[in-house]
């Protein structure tokens, strides 16, 4: 396999999931009492920690491994770094005590492994929204002190949307950090999810774009993005639909805000669209399809779309391949596999 200098790029993958055995001894407890309110983390956690599956028992490992699997892994596929982030739903499902104090000791932990292997990890933290003043300040202390780059936050949190102003100050001190914002997916919220399931359509396949697709609209439409100019946000699943829609949101936004429809829409500063192009970038988890990421980079340009692989969940050396092969000039492959994650994540 080529080497990075023969590649002419690095390899880096942006949305890479890692645990500690910890926050899923942590999850299998709430699974067990069944007192957590979320029939998509039952859905989604109830199988890949107690199914016998060799898909379920095998992601169960490697998503708690940083070290010797990992690099393996990484070597065996040809990628260079890992984004790494914490799992979904992270620290979001716990009483915000405990949520604030795992979401530091596994920034430590992360912050720890990038020191021991600079050139393969970087990371982004992770924060308790629940908690959002305190949030706020996990985000600094780890991009200040532990060098994360930026911070994830896993769509709802226990049915509650970011567009809610009682969380903004995330929002705040990501902008004054210059550091993105990952929205990862989640299942959808406690409120929308009961026909995603009797179809098992909740997770991966189509309910997380639904949800964190929908998320987006929210904090777009509630004008996060005119109190916040310069906040940087990133998206996985090659937009989680939106690219698709930007005409039909433009249009029906303006229509609604002409009509003075409802107190939840006041007019914003410029059409929805515009945010997605120039406060998002876009990461290809899960989406090895050229069609869906041509259409994506001529639409938001080739500097705002980047790779990621998603593992463990999505590990495929079939697909490294293909993305090797996509109809790219040297100067754009560098900015997809390299360039890009690196400007936006300041690696
Ligand atoms: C799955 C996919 C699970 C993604 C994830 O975290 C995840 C899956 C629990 O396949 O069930 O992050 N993903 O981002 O596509
Ligand atoms: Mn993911």
């Amino acid at each position: 396999m080529p080497n990075p200098a023969e590649r002419g790029y690095r390899r880096i993958a942006t949305e890479e999931a890692w645990t500690t055995p910890e926050i899923m001894q942590r999850y299998q407890q709430m699974l067990e009492r069944g007192d957590h309110g979320d029939p998509g983390f039952a859905s989604l956690w109830g199988f890949f920690a107690t199914s016998q599956t060799p898909r379920a028992r095998d992601l169960y490992e490697r998503v708690q491994d940083l070290e010797a699997r990992r690099l393996a892994d990484m070597d065996a596929t040809g990628i260079d770094m890992q984004l790494l982030m914490l799992t979904a739903p992270g620290v979001q499902m716990f009483d915000p005590d405990t949520a604030c104090a795992l979401a530091a000791s596994t920034n430590d932990q992360l912050a720890e492994t990038v020191r021991r292997h600079p050139s393969r990890f970087a990371g982004l933290a992770a924060v308790a929204p629940q908690a959002p003043q305190a949030a706020a300040a996990e985000l600094e202390r780890a991009v200040t002190r532990l060098g994360l780059k930026g911070v994830v936050i896993n769509s709802h949190v226990n049915g509650e949307y970011l567009d809610d102003e009682k969380f903004w100050d995330i929002f705040a001190a990501a902008e004054a950090l210059d550091v993105p914002v990952y929205i990862h997916p989640n299942t959808p919220s406690p409120q929308m999810i009961e026909p995603f399931l009797s179809r098992c359509l909740d997770a991966a396949i189509y309910g997380f774009a639904a949800e964190t697709g929908l998320h987006v609209l929210r904090l777009i439409v509630a004008g996060v993005f005119d109190r916040f100019p310069r906040l940087k946000m990133v998206l996985g699943h090659l937009g989680e639909g939106l690219p698709y829609w930007l005409y039909r949101v433009d249009f029906m936004h303006g229509g609604i805000v002409r009509a003075n429809r409802s107190p939840g829409v006041k007019p914003l500063q410029r059409a929805p669209s515009e945010y997605l192009r120039e406060n998002f970038h876009y990461t290809t988890s899960g989406m090895c399809w050229e069609p869906a990421i041509t259409y994506v980079q001529q639409l938001m340009g080739h500097d705002r779309v980047m790779y990621a692989m998603d593992y463990p969940y999505q590990f495929v050396k079939e697909e490294v391949d293909a993305m090797d092969a996509l109809p790219l000039t040297p100067a754009q492959k560098h900015a997809f596999f390299q360039g890009n994650a690196e400007r936006v994540f300041k690696l």
